[in-house]
């Protein structure tokens, strides 16, 4: 299939780039552009192109796969130097994405004009990389370099109106995109020869604070290089002339595009992508997903309750009374309303999702619902009683899921008559926010419950790993093990705001210990508890977190937990301090200095271990699952890659 055609339509021919499913900038692509401009190049009559992309979307970037690899010509600066020299005005006519390749095609055109719908941005630095075909030259050439900065620095792409307000694009088509750009480019042609946006002036605009923006970039990236990368390409712009700033920024794409961050930033994007394969391979209608009930309206059901409400559906939410339920709708409101302060949604969005929420305390009315989600206590009786209610007032074909965090979902299965439409849905706090969902595949369930988790996943765009039943499933097994190893540290010498600091300094947004006063020490303590009788005699064991909870330490909620709260920010506690020295005097445990090396050179081996086991007893389906359940739900740094991508590299170095 050729990827790239030209078409004469008089004074106007039309290149149009097929390459499915994104359109990327593969070597195919780029020497099919070059080879349209020699083609033009002897085109009587044409005066102007119009550049526009087959599909769904216009070009989403260079091929990724390449990347990291020796390129092959023609390399996209040269084919963008061809279009953006060339005697006659290119337009560019972007509907769906254009993103960092594909927005740098775009502005190496003379005009741009895009549907309303269209997003466009540089992502590059989600890749550990920089633009590198001239996008941190041309587009403070469009753009005031102060809405430059966080384009490029922060990947995120804008909207259309957004883009033509900042000057990225010129026109918004809100009728056919290809008959309005032709329009435009024979505007344009009519306006003598088109000038290269290389050749224009820095856009002027409100001076930017470079150190300002490194030292919030040092801050936000935690360690990422890619974003301060970034900044120092925009400086070059700022400071050399075009040509020397275009070599500077391919100087610094080439180095970092063969760096260990991009290729751990390149595995997490593929393995995310690849992530619940096993699921959209399920043959079987999923359940009707306009309607959906949840039991329990605590953080967690009020957290998924808003999730499916803000995707557009509707939500019965079941508590255990009537006060309950009311409490639950409020927290529910409350929820949507700080979505909508945060810009997230519109106010006439969130009045609209809070009316599709109804609630109530009777069972009967979820009968309704084709997926109901069980989200109640932390406690097998108190969930085996509710499944076994749903089991008699739900009809046949209804998937019913559980949200538990390490229960056994195939005890819970065994209370109703089929337990092939019973799974694990377990989404992560807060529910509407994180993006992973593990879907929890029980012996019996069947595809049926499993198409349901992946349409749901896709509904809330939600990345979803398989997980097979064990304790704590993929995420928690894991944090479980490092948390427990974590403690015996504690034991041997370490202090929790040293190991908070080690794993800070090594990229996670925020330290287990941090992490365990925020969602509260007492699920892990009901759930320590309850294996307390078959916890083998020879286990070493740390008793130091159950002396907290013993002591009413259950994190932020009582104020006090791994850290005091009482000044408003976490405060190391002398008392805290003191319970570990005893618990190390009771186990016999000498105390000695950690460095942060060693402190994490013990936790992701034990992450790499536990993944592991968790691989050889199949409960992960592939390492790169693990890393995706690490990096989207437990705040393992992304430019990292995962703890298992970093022991494969580590072992291939
Ligand atoms: N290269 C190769 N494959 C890509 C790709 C790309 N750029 N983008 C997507 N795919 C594949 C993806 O793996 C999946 O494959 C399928 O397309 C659908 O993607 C010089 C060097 C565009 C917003 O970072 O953000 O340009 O799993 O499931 O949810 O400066 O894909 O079906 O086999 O994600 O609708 C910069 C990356 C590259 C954009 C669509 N560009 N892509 O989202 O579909 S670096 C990006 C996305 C660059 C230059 C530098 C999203 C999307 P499969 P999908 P989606
Ligand atoms: P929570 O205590 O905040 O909320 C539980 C809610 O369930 C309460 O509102 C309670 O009234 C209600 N409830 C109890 N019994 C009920 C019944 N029989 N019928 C209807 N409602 C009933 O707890 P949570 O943190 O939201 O946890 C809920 C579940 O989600 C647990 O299984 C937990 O392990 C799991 N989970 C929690 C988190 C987290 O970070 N909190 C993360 C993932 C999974």
């Amino acid at each position: 299939m050729t990827t790239v055609t030209v078409d004469i339509l008089g004074p106007l021919a039309r290149v149009t780039i097929d390459n499915p499913p994104v359109n990327a900038l593969g070597q195919e692509v780029r020497a099919g552009l070059l080879a349209a401009c020699h083609a033009l190049a002897g085109a009587e009559g044409v005066r102007a192109v119009v550049l526009t992309c087959a599909g769904r979307s216009f070009v989403a970037g260079a091929d990724i796969r390449e990347l990291g690899k020796t390129p092959v010509d023609p390399c996209l600066p040269d084919v963008l130097a061809a279009i953006e020299g060339w005697r006659l005005p290119w337009v560019a006519a972007v509907h769906g994405t254009a993103l960092g390749g594909g927005l740098e095609l775009a502005m190496a055109c003379h005009g741009r004009i895009a549907t309303a719908a269209a997003r466009l941005g540089l992502p590059e630095v989600t890749l550990g990389i920089i633009p590198g075909a001239g996008g941190t030259v041309r587009l403070p050439r469009l753009v005031p370099m102060a809405e430059a900065v966080p384009l490029v620095t922060g990947g995120k792409p804008v909207d259309a109106a957004t883009a033509q307000r900042i000057g990225l694009i010129d026109r918004i088509s809100h009728g056919d995109l290809i008959a309005e750009a032709e329009a435009f480019a024979l505007e344009l042609a009519g306006q003598g020869a088109p000038v290269p946006a290389r050749a224009r002036d820095l856009v002027a605009g409100e001076p930017v604070d470079w150190a300002a923006w490194e030292a919030r970039l040092r801050k936000r990236g935690r360690g990422a290089a890619a974003p301060l990368e970034a900044l120092a390409a925009l400086c070059d712009t700022a400071a050399l002339p075009a040509a020397e700033a275009l070599a500077a920024e391919r100087a610094r794409f080439l180095r970092l595009s063969a760096s260990p961050e991009a290729a751990a930033l390149r595995n997490i994007f593929f393995a995310e992508r690849r992530a619940g394969e096993a699921l959209r391979r399920a043959q079987a209608d999923p359940a009707d997903l306009a309607q959906v009930g949840v039991i329990g309206g605590g953080t967690m059901g009020a957290g998924i309750a808003t999730a499916i409400l803000l995707a557009g559906s509707r939500v019965h939410l079941v508590e255990r009374d009537a006060p309950a339920a009311t409490a639950a709708a409020q927290r529910v409101a409350d929820t949507i309303m700080a979505s909508q302060a945060r810009g997230v949604i519109s106010q006439p969005a969130a009045d609209a999702a809070r009316g599709r929420l109804t609630v109530g305390s009777d069972y009967v009315d979820l009968a309704r619902c084709p997926l109901v989600i069980e989200a109640v206590f932390e406690e097998m009786g108190v969930k085996r009683e509710v499944f076994s209610k749903l089991d008699a007032v739900m009809p046949a074909e209804a998937v019913l899921a559980t949200n538990t965090s390490y229960l056994d979902v195939n005890v819970l299965a065994a209370t109703t008559r089929d337990p092939s439409r019973i799974l694990g849905l377990h989404f992560f706090s807060p529910a509407h926010v994180m993006k992973l969902l593990e879907v929890v595949r029980a012996d019996a369930t069947g595809a049926r419950a499993l198409a349901t988790g992946a349409a749901l996943a896709k509904l809330l765009r939600k990345v979803a790993v398989v997980a097979g039943v064990c304790d704590g499933f993929i995420g928690n097994r894991i944090m479980a093990a490092y948390r427990r190893d974590c403690e015996f540290m504690l034991e041997e010498g370490a202090l929790p705001q040293e190991i908070d600091a080690a794993m800070e300094g090594f990229g996670f947004a925020m330290g287990i210990y941090a992490t365990q006063d925020m969602s509260g020490l007492d699920i892990a303590w009901a759930q320590r508890k309850a294996r307390a009788a078959s916890r083998p005699a020879t286990e070493r064991y740390a008793h130091i977190a159950d002396r907290l909870c013993e002591a009413g330490r259950l994190g932020r909620k009582t104020g006090k937990g791994w850290y005091d709260y009482a000044s408003g920010t976490a405060q190391p506690d002398p008392q805290v301090q003191q319970i570990i020295e005893e618990e190390s005097a009771r186990a016999g445990r000498s105390r000695h200095r950690f460095t942060a090396e060693e402190i994490m050179s013990r936790i992701l081996a034990i992450m790499q271990s536990e993944g592991q086991a968790i691989l050889e007893e199949g409960i992960a389906q592939s390492a790169d699952d693990i890393d995706v359940v690490m990096v989207t739900g437990y705040g393992f740094p992304r430019h990292r890659g995962g703890p298992m991508f970093m022991g494969r590299s580590r072992a291939e170095t």
